[in-house]
């Protein structure tokens, strides 16, 4: 069974393109990952809290055969690697990795909801930082009725 998972990927500390980039290599350095294909990386606003820096954003597209627990402990383990500390909710971080979509490979979704994994993430549809990106690699898709591309817009309007 393989999965397919799509991933924001942001920094706002240190040097935020190499956190990035070596986020998206240790994906793909890991045995079973089958494959990793980034978004550009854009700049965006800080959301939530206000008062910190300017992020470096992205998404990717995962295909593994990890189930969803293993493959938020390989996110975890990157955090790790990149000198992650959890001072804050919602403030400045050298990499933050967010599972915000899953699919089996027969293009059902995955529903996750338990003390450390809620899949899809709970602001996916608030946030154009995660789904301008999406869009790129996901530009068909459709959540609660509705297309990327009109959530897009509608974010940007309001
Ligand atoms: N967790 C639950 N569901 C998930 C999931 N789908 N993917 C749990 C990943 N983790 C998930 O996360 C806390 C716990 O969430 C994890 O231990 C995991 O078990 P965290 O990253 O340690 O803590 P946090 O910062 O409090 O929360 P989170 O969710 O990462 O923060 P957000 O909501 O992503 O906000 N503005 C811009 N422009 N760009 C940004 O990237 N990011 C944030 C962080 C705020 N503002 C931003 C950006
Ligand atoms: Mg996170």
């Amino acid at each position: 069974m393989k999965y397919i998972y799509y991933l924001s990927l942001g920094s706002n500390l240190g040097d935020r393109e190499q956190y990035l980039a070596n986020a998206i290599e240790g994906l793909r350095r890991h045995e079973n990952i089958e494959s990793v294909t980034p978004s550009k990386w854009l700049e965006t606003a800080p959301w939530g809290n206000t008062n910190q820096g300017p992020f470096l954003n992205g998404a990717c597209k995962v295909v593994t055969t990890l189930v969803p627990e293993a493959m938020l402990q390989v996110m975890q383990a990157l955090e790790k690697a990149a000198g992650r500390e959890r001072l804050v909710h919602w403030g400045p971080r050298t990499l933050d990795l967010d599972i915000v979509w899953a699919e089996k490979e027969d293009g059902r979704f995955i529903e996750v909801q338990s003390e450390t994994l809620t899949i899809p993430h709970p602001y996916l549809w608030d946030r154009a930082f995660v789904l301008v990106p999406l869009s790129e690699l996901y530009p068909n898709f459709i959540f609660q009725g509705q297309a990327i591309g009109d959530r897009i817009k509608e974010l940007d309007e309001a």
